[in-house]
């Protein structure tokens, strides 16, 4: 099974360093621009997604680092149960990358870490993660992670399990928001810029044996 992952903090630490930041975003654009899931930010509800446990949107600004709308977990210290899945088309081969913002808000004990399983099945498991991230409060840390994986048949079905005992979860909130999942450049895409650089090579040789 070949994985990568890379995690982004999104705030507070980009604060000064809007480079940094909106580096950070124009990938995050990129990718979004042929995710494959339907409603990924939570902006329709739960349209195209399932939920069971201890799940529900917030609407709270403070809690939704995209959009107005966000998937919220272990609200209320209820038993971290919570499981959020959503199924979608892929072209077996092909190789997707999953990027999605997680945070846990912890009004009470900041610092605390928390975890959050990260499923990717198809015909077999195409993953199987934890996103570990610290808690906090005013702002929550929120993080962007993003996975990479290889499509085994026409249909997968990403899941979000909250990973947190009881004793974690009181008064310690898990928020997912802006999930994509979109597919892998195909070499041929990027062999066109290698084809341009080519071009620009074989042009400036011209130039020089003209002289
Ligand atoms: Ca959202």
């Amino acid at each position: 099974m070949k994985t990568s992952a890379h995690v982004t903090l999104v705030s507070p630490r980009f604060a000064h360093r809007p480079a940094a930041l909106l580096a950070s975003l124009s990938i995050i654009c990129l990718a979004q621009a042929g995710n494959v899931l339907v409603n990924g930010s939570f902006e329709l509800g739960w349209t195209g997604w399932d939920h069971t446990g201890e799940t529900l949107l917030h609407s709270n600004p403070d809690f939704v680092p995209d959009g107005s709308q966000s998937a919220y977990f272990n609200a209320y210290d209820q038993m971290p149960d919570g499981k959020v899945s959503q199924q979608f088309p892929t072209v077996p081969g092909v190789s997707y990358t999953l990027e999605f913002i997680y945070g846990v808000y912890t009004p009470n004990v900041p610092q605390t870490q928390q975890s959050m399983a990260i499923l990717v099945e198809g015909q077999s498991e195409l993953l199987n993660q934890l996103a570990v991230v610290v808690g906090g409060r005013n702002p929550v840390p929120f993080v962007a992670f993003a996975y990479t994986f290889t499509a085994d048949s026409v249909s997968t079905v990403l899941s979000f399990i909250d990973n947190a005992t009881y004793q974690e979860g009181l008064s310690a909130d898990a928020i997912v928001d802006r999930v994509s999942v979109s597919p892998v450049p195909e070499p041929a895409e990027s062999g066109g810029v290698i084809a341009l650089a080519a071009l620009g090579i074989v042009f400036s040789l011209r130039r020089r044996f003209a002289k």
